[in-house]
């Protein structure tokens, strides 16, 4: 390649140059970039402090300790790796050029001092040589400040490096690009709008948490209000491990909103994406993810120890909100020898399912159910004065949802 042989010729006078080290660093990030191999800026980069480090192995190990040799050997592979991530970081759009800038100078930074420890180690040993003891120490002490040095280098780019995958928030109710990969997702509050423009072929990715108090599960509504004729949005729902939990959907036309609902598990993550149709239209569009504070007053109760307490002759009005929502009731006071139980389906779309349970948890009674959505369900079973019962309410299968209201007679 004629490039590098120019460079070549030119090697030697560009590295005396006091800017030097870092000319040739920018030239080979910029030939790895233009080649798209951050791999060729991995090589090089071990390459460049490859001369410094096999004057330290070989002469280090006396005057730095094996330790600390091994510490540079080891953080010279590492920067190589840094200035790799940055690369490859810069090539997705997910840095910006300052970011980057100083990425190259804490490389370079970390060249010049590996270089540094080399020359001290050099010194140290001909000055040792030359029966120049105090010179020796001088140089040593030097070697053993710059190997610090490099070391506190590759840790801080490390750090940076470290934020560069680390999601960037909405600021000040607007997405922030790049945000074109779950990796790169906003960080978002739930319950506020979020304003976004989606270029041909864009994806942007926000990230949720669904927080409550006591712990309870509930529906969260996805809204995209659509604020341009010319989007038409498609959008995808995400886990908090990030496998897709609802895959693309979207309006038939442009310029229409979209909206979905998704069951939210209290604590846990989850992400957004918004994009266009095939990637063909672009526009603007405010986002808002809101929980719809959709479970009842009793909840959390899907389990015995969380029971809802209700007395014998008294009614509870809930509603099974999800899947895997069961409702649990106490039931006390029973002084007699059968109890009468009558859900009223107060929904066109709930097929309730209830069985009842002994105090000790063991079943009294299996799973009844009526056969359609939205019918009423009634049964009777024995019971033992002052005994307690568990009444467990739920959906047939865990298929449908709806309100109801649930007394014993
Ligand atoms: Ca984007
Ligand atoms: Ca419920
Ligand atoms: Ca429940």
């Amino acid at each position: 390649m004629a490039k590098q042989n120019i460079f070549k010729k030119q090697l030697p006078l560009i590295l005396v140059a006091a800017t030097g080290i870092l000319l040739a660093t920018i030239y080979f990030v910029y030939r790895g970039i233009t080649r798209n191999k951050c791999d060729s800026v991995f090589e090089q980069t071990a390459d460049r402090v490859g001369g410094s480090l096999e004057v330290i192995k070989i002469k280090g190990s006396l005057i730095l300790g094996q330790e600390k040799v091994q510490e540079l050997t080891e953080g010279s592979q590492k920067v190589a790796l840094h200035l790799k991530t940055c690369c490859i970081a810069q090539q997705g759009g997910n840095m910006n050029g300052e970011q980057f800038q100083s990425c190259i100078s804490g490389a370079k930074d970390y060249e010049t001092k590996i270089a540094q420890v080399a020359t001290s180690i050099n010194e140290a040993q001909a000055a040792e040589q030359q029966g120049n003891t105090q010179l020796a120490q001088q140089k040593t002490e030097q070697a053993r400040q710059y190997a610090s040095a490099a070391t506190t280098t590759e840790k801080s780019l490390g750090e940076m490096t470290k934020t560069l995958s680390a999601a960037v928030p909405v600021k000040a109710g607007a997405e922030q690009e790049a945000n074109d990969t779950i990796l790169q997702a906003n960080t978002a509050e739930m319950g506020t709008n979020i304003a976004g423009a989606i270029a041909l072929g864009d994806v942007d990715f926000f990230q949720f948490q669904y927080r409550d108090a006591k712990n309870r599960r509930d529906i969260v509504t996805v809204h995209l209000e659509n604020k341009s004729a010319t989007l038409q949005p498609s959008m995808a729902l995400y886990s908090e491990d990030k496998s897709e939990a609802r895959g693309w959907s979207g309006p038939n036309a442009a310029g229409a909103n979209w909206d979905f609902s998704f069951s939210a598990e209290p604590g846990k993550k989850y992400f957004v994406a918004v994009s266009s149709y095939y990637g063909r239209t672009s526009g603007n569009y405010i986002l808002s993810v809101v929980p719809q504070k959709a479970y009842d007053q009793y909840e959390p109760n899907d389990d015995a120890s969380t029971a809802t307490v209700i007395k014998f002759g008294q009614s509870a009005e809930a509603n099974i909100m999800d899947g895997p929502d069961t409702d649990w009731y106490r039931l006390s006071g029973v002084n007699g020898n059968t109890v009468s139980v009558h859900l009223e389906n107060q929904s066109t779309t709930l097929q309730p399912s209830i069985r009842v349970l002994n105090a000790d948890k063991s079943e009294a009674r299996g799973w009844d159910y009526p056969n359609a959505p939205g019918a009423d369900l009634t049964f009777s079973f024995p019971t033992t004065p002052g005994q307690e019962y568990f009444l467990e309410v739920s959906s047939y299968y865990g298929r449908t949802v709806g309100k109801y209201k649930v007394s014993t007679h």
